[in-house]
């Protein structure tokens, strides 16, 4: 006999035995549990940022029928079987989406495929965008250097997907950290399996019906990003293999003489003394804090790499400590867990203890009190290899599965903990840098992650190479990151392994300046890519993108704070906006910076012409202000000084001046760059470096733009919050042709354009 309960929140089935439970998180938002067993499991809070109970409650009717049960909220409707625990859901025109094809079972639930159904997300994957007929198996790996399609899973573990079909999208949340799989039609063409090796079957379920909507949903479900400090959208310039003071030196020279602009460096390794976190070599680096010193006046910001490894060295104080306060991870015998990664014999923090998270983000002062700003985290799928170095290395591995991690009332195995390490790691790396950095807005960079790390980290792609074919994966890989609810998301420019071309250099970077996280990032072993080691030309067309990004900074920083308030990625594949539009459906190659810029890289050497998809309306040659009408397909000329950009009718997209670093000067002038059309735009400022934002110390001003079709007029609403933007100069430049320059004025203003 089937009975049903329900309370302020959710609806419990049961099967006379199994147990079903559907939670209403919001009108769109839902839960669902299964415990074959009847007993759910007690609850763990590590993936999501808002619990059930977090959730304002919202009303719902159930309607009993003779086979099911109708859950209604104003816009979805959860059909549950009374025969068996299966369900599916409708929108309000009752159109079915996310069903069941038969009962769960244990961990597991089959659902069906709709005929014109695609999947994106699934966090970081290879290949292109839509994700039909693959096998992807969440679980954090180092995969070593040859990063292809063929690749089940990567550094980072996101068991988020977007389904969408014309007219409706939702997203699915597969809230379980053991190892899982998602099965879409691979195994059985038409169904999506969803499963985990421990655990329960747990997911939540948000419908959109727009793209936008569901990314609204994993904002408030899995957190928001904070807003990072300006100078982290600047040009991040790395390399594994500046080895010392002189190196760093030599580099800020560099880039000021040859003014390329730059706004940090990443430190790699080689700082540390043998390895060891958190220390410095004393021969290489003599004063870290005089260097450091000496690159923020240049206007450079130093970032640090740290590895979770901790070596086993009696005579190395963070040893010591970790051991005497029991913080390194124990074996299921007891013993703490031993494992060969840089710095040879290590052991490994338990970063999913509160205390042990508060050690080592505090252990991070050695770095800040030197004048580090950031610290990148890597290693922490985590990776362990067979044989030391010493010994060549061998194989790569991770920690035993039996391993026992956790606080002392959670307690359980590294096999439920795997796919987290990474974010607990950045987390435990954000928040000591938040209480060491006093208002100064942290930065943290990971390499692994779980769904929700976007809280406490940027994410980088891990170790692709100087190919042709990577430079071609970057962009499908980072648009389903952002979909999955990671916006702040960049592959190292350039390619890590292997030795990049100058060619393939300069068409790296066209793209580069426009993804999120911008570093040009290689290996000690490859030829080096610093801007200039090609030569003249493409030095000039690295210069050139960087100046694009540079004064694309006050566009860009407003697409931080809207994914910071919305979770809408920062870039964007065109379905995001054009969801109806079959064309997007498989677009792996062009993308959407925000909601006006179009671009559509070059990505083959030797290539100077390429097709280009402009969606419905308008569109406009960033180069040469040539307008064109889509939806259509046109033939791009680009040599190699150009990339294809395009600019949507109505956008109004504010540019700074060119910086050779993020805080060179303040924003004066401020261009509008507005292509005519109807729209708006609203640009976000705050001081770009504090926390004085939460306390009111922001601005936004919208401006609309409207047109006639031989008139444009653009108009400024007045200033909204409290902090004031320098006094400047707004020069109106209009695509295609004229310009206008007036004083800003906090009142706002209306402008007739030419
Ligand atoms: O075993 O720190 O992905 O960015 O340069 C290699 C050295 C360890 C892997 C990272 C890469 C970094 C490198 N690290």
């Amino acid at each position: 006999m089937t009975t049903y309960t329900t309370d302020l929140r959710s609806l419990q089935v049961d099967y006379a035995g199994p147990r079903l439970s559907v939670a209403v998180l919001g009108e769109r938002l839902f839960r669902v549990r299964f415990a074959p067993d009847g007993r759910f499991a007690p609850r763990r809070s590590w993936a999501v940022a808002r619990a059930d109970g977090e959730f304002a409650p919202a009303s719902f009717t159930v309607d009993e029928q003779a086979e099911a049960l109708l859950l209604k909220t104003g816009a979805v409707t959860v059909r549950i079987e009374r025969r068996a625990p299966q369900l599916g859901f409708a929108d309000a025109s009752g159109r079915n989406f996310c069903v069941d094809r038969e009962p769960m079972a244990g961990r597991c639930v089959r659902k069906h495929i709709a005929p014109d159904e695609r999947f994106y997300g699934f966090g970081q994957r290879m290949g292109l965008l839509e994700k039909t007929g693959q096998r992807l198996v969440n679980w954090t790996t180092d995969p070593a250097r040859a990063h292809g399609s063929d690749l089940e899973q990567m550094y980072l573990a996101i068991p988020v997907y977007l389904s969408l079909q014309p007219g409706l999208a939702y997203g699915v949340f597969f809230n379980n950290t053991w190892r899982s799989v998602f099965d879409v039609g691979c195994a059985q063409p038409g169904v999506l399996q969803m499963s985990a090796d421990g655990g329960e079957l747990d997911y939540y379920v948000a419908y959109g019906p727009s793209p936008a909507e569901v990314l609204q949903r994993w904002r408030e479900l899995l957190g928001a990003m904070p807003l990072p400090p300006r100078w982290a959208l600047g040009h991040h310039q790395s390399r594994w293999g500046y080895r010392c003071a002189e190196d760093f030196l030599h580099l800020a020279e560099q880039f000021r003489a040859r003014r390329l602009p730059c706004d940090v460096f990443h430190f790699d390794i080689d700082y540390m003394r043998g390895y060891r976190v958190f220390t410095w070599d004393g021969e290489r680096f003599p004063d870290p804090k005089s260097l450091i010193s000496n690159l923020n006046a240049a206007g450079f910001r130093a970032v640090t790499i740290i590895d979770p490894g901790v070596k086993a060295d009696p005579d190395y104080a963070v040893y010591r400590e970790g051991l005497a306060h029991d913080y390194f991870i124990r074996g299921a015998d007891g013993e703490v867990v031993h494992g060969y990664v840089w710095p040879d014999d290590a052991v490994f923090a338990d970063f999913a203890r509160p205390e042990v998270r508060a050690w080592w983000g505090g252990l991070q002062r050695v770095l800040t009190e030197a004048g580090v700003s950031g610290v990148w985290n890597d290693m922490n799928e985590p990776v362990v290899f067979d044989k030391p170095f010493s010994e060549g290395g061998g194989g790569v591995g991770t920690l035993p599965l039996d391993a026992v991690q956790g606080p002392a009332d959670e307690r359980t195995t590294h096999a439920e903990l795997h796919n987290l390490f990474g974010l607990q790691m950045a987390r435990a790396s954000y928040e000591g840098l938040r209480r060491l950095l006093g208002d100064e807005r942290p930065f943290v960079l990971t390499r692994s992650g779980f769904a929700g790390v976007q809280r406490w980290s940027a994410c980088w792609m891990g170790d692709n190479n100087s190919w042709w074919e990577h430079l071609e994966a970057a962009l499908p890989q980072l648009c389903n990151m952002g979909l999955s609810g990671v916006p702040f998301v960049g592959v190292d420019i350039g390619g890590f392994g292997h030795n990049a071309s100058g060619e393939l250099l300069a068409r790296w970077i066209q793209v580069g300046a426009l993804m999120p996280f911008c570093r040009n990032h290689s290996a000690w072993d490859t030829a080096r890519q610093e801007p200039w080691v090609f030569g003249e030309r493409v030095e000039s067309i690295y210069r050139e993108y960087l100046n694009l990004r540079y004064r694309l900074l006050p566009y860009l920083y407003t697409l931080f704070w809207e994914a910071a308030q919305t979770g809408a990625p920062i870039l964007r594949p065109l379905l995001y906006h054009f969801p109806d539009d079959p064309q997007t459906v498989h677009l792996h190659d062009e993308v959407l910076l925000g909601p006006s810029l179009l671009a559509a890289p070059i990505l083959r050497p030797g290539q100077t012409h390429r097709a280009v998809y402009l969606p419905a309306g308008e569109w406009y040659d960033w180069h040469t202000g040539e307008r064109f009408a889509g939806p259509a397909h046109v033939l791009a000329y680009a040599p190699l000084e150009r990339m294809p950009l395009y600019v949507r009718a109505g956008a109004i997209i504010p540019l700074g001046p060119e910086l050779q670093h993020t805080a060179e000067k303040p924003l004066n002038p401020l261009t509008l760059l507005v292509a005519p059309g109807e729209g708006d735009f609203t640009l976000y400022e705050d001081d770009g470096r504090t926390f004085a934002y939460e306390r009111g110390e922001w601005c936004l001003t919208r401006y609309t733009l409207r047109y006639t079709g031989n008139e444009l007029t653009l108009r400024a609403s007045p200033r909204e919050g409290r902090y004031a933007p320098p006094s400047r100069t707004v020069v109106v430049r209009v695509l295609g042709g004229g310009e206008i320059a007036r004083p800003d004025d906090a009142e706002g203003w209306v402008v007739t354009l030419p």
